[in-house]
């Protein structure tokens, strides 16, 4: 093992530093410091390590001569790092102790802290187990993102209802572990005009004149390699107003109005968009995203020439991951750059970018592809829709070549989507603009060549690639669950934190009685952990022998916590009217937020939060049926839920669910999937087998034709009487007492409103695949077996295996030990 920070930790030197914290930064004493003065004094004091490596990093000769890549994603959810960090940094046990000296128990430090929610879910969470993994692999990176002031609302019920509030996730005195960096500050413009000039060679130039400029303040989050010397930058971008304001740009002079727009401009990162897999369309929105492509683009630049490259070596030396197509725009920003200040022709500053950008798609759902509106984007960002339009013309040359006279091609390929608006598809503009497009698991990237972009697949063979997600093993088993952890490597020794194909080394005790009570002793406690904090949280007594059944995500229909529903309700209808129907004892277990615009998702969790009042009060019903809604679900609580989870719901139509990150991290820790051949249950289930994993439900094949033949929810509706009775409690005032039909709007919308996800199509097998998970729960000695295979296959879906799989076929990238 190389030497480590851990070797070099000074027990004194680190407590004084943390005692030197709480009087400079925190004005306390120890005597009289609460818990969180001295949890900010001991990230403050681990900072110190952290920013040293980080700068040692940066300034490391190996690494800026070495090939890296920048990972573009307006998200990143990190969640909290102080026990991530302390686990990288091999002083979990160090600390421990140190603080334990002081009278502070670790453990409730860590408790203390906020979860820094700069991300909506699985693709900004994707991003942080990215940084992760880079960090471990020591794959030369750079994360950029922005510095919100507001994560992710929090979410509270009112009545059942949700409400949000704003989420400061940092602290008055700031956030420790990042470091502000004012040297790397960025100006950016927005408005004005293009100009056309001629330049002292007597050539025909243009240039963009802006009509207002912010600046873009640069903060570093550490990003820790687990056991190693790297630390790498997660870049997060502040929008300011400029200081002191300039307003000879503004062609009125109207001081008021130029201030006024001084003032918004300097709030562009405010707050993070709530909408997950949607695109609104906001212009403040394609503010953010040019403002984080802008600042991004000139910082890589920056940091390639200040190591004495050129700008022609810029792909040879740099890559540009886009994580979706929020950065879109970084592409035209980097060829204005070439075109306008470098005075490259179009084909060197094209045969630069177009070698520079990678592109990851997440997504086939139609509403979350984004595009922008012709006006907008001229009058936004002018030069820009030049380049664009130049791609374009570009990009129809080669469509018309390919398929001489094929109109319907050359309309479809477009990155000018025509209509009474032209718009700008920013998917089109990534495809045709980066050397590699990759989809997010086996099937969806199947679905992108075949459904998103038969088309583009033939104009440009090889562009299209498959990179599975994956998760990293240092939060989501290591730190999330140490008992787990502790028992594997009591079995297997450690290697699997770094290599968590060893995990299928446990195969061999998946038959042990021994070990099997040992796997169940500790899912068992992890249930119990849960059930303490649903207790202390929210006064709810649940059992923690009952099955617990957890569907965490963000809220979508075509997720369908619906079915969940229904199937909840039918149970709830048996077990009143069916003398003979009998159950395991089964906790459902949900927690997920929904975009605070999107009504149906609202009325779901709605319905939801009603349904179980009712259960968890029904005196009929006992400990068998309960069903929990954890408030405002983070990072931090996935920790507690997933270590404790015995069936993890991946129930989403067959298609939609580009791959999932939840199904992984909860069959490494022993939870059995009941799932759909949807995203990544695909390969889970190629991993675990099929008779690890309980799969049910239309395929994309049968779901496609279904559609196509025309789809009728109330042929099931009529045909099938559990699921009529079920879907029907929700019609009058079951669940709301003296007020029917406050819970319609959900059950409208799988009958009257079409139905556009399938529930109803998938209710009875998903009934039937429910009963085999309540009748194996039976068998407790293979329910264990079945539990122990699902983390001893599941090595696959390690996020560092996903890093590895993107720099071999896409980066190109070497490891660079330091
Ligand atoms: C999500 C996808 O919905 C999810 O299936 C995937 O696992 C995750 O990204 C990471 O790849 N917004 N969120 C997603 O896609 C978009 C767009």
């Amino acid at each position: 093992m190389k030497s480590t920070v851990n070797k070099r930790f000074n027990k004194t030197a680190f407590q004084a530093a943390v005692n030197k914290y709480l009087v400079t930064k925190l004005a306390t004493l120890p005597e009289q410091a609460d818990a969180h003065a001295w949890r900010l004094a001991m990230e403050y004091a681990l900072a110190e390590t952290t920013t040293m490596n980080l700068l040692a990093t940066e300034q490391d000769p190996k690494i800026k001569n070495a090939r890296s890549v920048n990972y573009l994603s307006l998200e990143f959810l990190i969640g909290r790092l102080t026990g991530n960090n302390l686990i990288s940094m091999g002083l979990y046990e160090e600390v421990t102790v140190a603080m334990a000296e002081f009278g502070q128990n670790l453990t409730d430090l860590l408790e203390e802290e906020r979860d820094p929610a700069l991300g909506n879910g699985g693709l900004g969470r994707l991003a942080a187990c990215f940084m992760d993994s880079l960090a471990a692999e020591e794959y030369p990176a750079v994360g950029y993102g922005l510095h919100y002031e507001y994560g992710l609302f929090k979410q509270s019920f009112n009545d059942g209802r949700q409400q949000e509030a704003p989420d400061v996730w940092r602290d008055e005195t700031g956030y420790p572990w990042e470091v502000i960096r004012p040297e790397l500050a960025q100006k950016v413009g927005f408005y004005g005009k293009v100009e056309e000039y001629t330049d002292n060679d007597g050539l025909n130039q243009r240039r963009w004149l802006p009509g207002l400029q912010v600046e873009g303040m640069a903060w570093d989050l550490p990003i820790v390699g687990y056991n190693n010397n790297s630390v790498y930058p997660l870049r997060l971008w502040e929008c300011r107003a400029l200081a002191p304001f300039s307003l000879e740009r503004f062609d009125e002079g109207n001081y008021v109005a130029a201030q006024a727009s001084h003032i918004q401009a300097g709030n562009l990162t405010k707050v993070l968009y709530p909408n997950d897999n949607h695109d609104k369309g906001k212009e403040l929105r394609l503010m953010q995203q040019y403002f984080h492509c802008a600042c991004s683009v000139a910082d890589i630049l920056r940091r390639h020439q200040a190591a004495g490259h050129s700008i022609l070596d810029l792909a040879k030396l740099e890559s540009i991951q886009l994580n979706d197509t929020h950065p879109t725009i970084a592409i035209p920003e980097l060829l204005r750059i070439l075109l306008d200040e470098h005075h490259l022709s179009w084909d060197d500053a094209w045969a630069i970018s177009s070698k520079t950008f990678a592109y990851t798609n997440h997504t086939l759902l139609p509403e979350a592809l984004e595009t922008w509106g012709e006006q907008l984007m001229t009058t936004l960002l002018p030069r820009h829709m030049e380049i664009i339009f130049d791609i374009n013309l570009r990009l129809m040359g080669e469509v018309a070549h390919k398929w001489p006279g094929d109109i319907e091609k050359l309309r479809k390929l477009s990155i000018i989507q025509e209509g009474d608006e032209r718009r700008v598809r920013m998917a089109n503009l990534c495809v045709a603009s980066t050397y590699a497009v990759n989809g997010v698991a086996a099937m969806h990237t199947e679905l992108v060549k075949r459904d998103l972009f038969p088309e583009f697949n033939e104009l440009f063979p090889g562009r299209l690639h498959n990179v599975t997600n994956g998760v990293t093993p240092r939060r989501w088993l290591k730190f999330c669950n140490p008992k787990l952890s502790a028992l594997i490597s009591s079995k297997i020794g450690t290697g699997w934190i770094k290599d968590l194909g060893q995990l299928q080394k446990l195969e061999k005790f998946a038959d042990d009685s021994q070990f099997q009570m040992d796997f169940m002793c500790v899912k068992k406690a992890n249930k119990q952990r849960l059930t303490d904090w649903v207790a202390e949280n929210m006064g709810l007594t649940i059992n923690p022998d009952a099955i617990f059944d957890v569907q965490i995500k963000r809220l979508h229909e075509y997720k369908r916590q619906h079915l969940n529903l229904l199937h909840i309700l039918s149970l709830y209808h048996r077990l009143i009217n069916d003398a003979d129907f009998k159950m395991q004892p089964r906790v459902f277990i949900f927690a997920s937020k929904a975009a605070p615009g999107y009504e149906l998702a609202k009325e779901i969790i709605f319905a939801i939060n009603k349904v179980a009042e009712k259960i968890n009060n029904d005196p009929r019903i006992g400990d068998t049926l309960k069903v929990v809604f954890i408030p405002d679900y983070r990072v931090s609580l996935a920790e507690i839920i997933i270590p404790a989870a015995d069936v993890s719901e991946q129930i989403s139509t067959a298609g939609k669910e580009a791959s999932g990150t939840g199904n992984m991290k909860m069959a490494l820790n022993g939870a059995l999937t009941v799932g759909t051949m949807d995203g990544a249950n695909v390969e889970i289930r190629e991993e675990v087998g099929d008779d690890n994993i309980f799969i049910f439900g239309l395929n994309v094949d049968e779901v496609q034709a279904l559609q196509a033949k025309g789809y009728n929810p109330y042929d099931y509706y009529n045909s099938d009487q559990l699921l009529r009775t079920s879907l029907d409690l929700l019609a009058g005032d079951e669940f709301t007492p003296g007020q029917p039909g406050l819970l319609n709007a959900t059950r409208h919308s799988l009958l009257a409103g079409g139905d556009p996800y399938l529930v109803l199509a998938d209710f009875a097998d998903y009934v039937q695949a429910q009963g085999r998970i309540d009748k194996q729960y039976g068998d407790q000695k293979s329910w264990a077996k079945m539990a122990i295979l699902n983390t001893a296959r599941n090595g696959k879906f390690s996020s560092d295996r996903s890093i590895r799989d993107y720099a071999n076929n896409i980066w190109q990238l070497n490891a660079v030990s330091r």
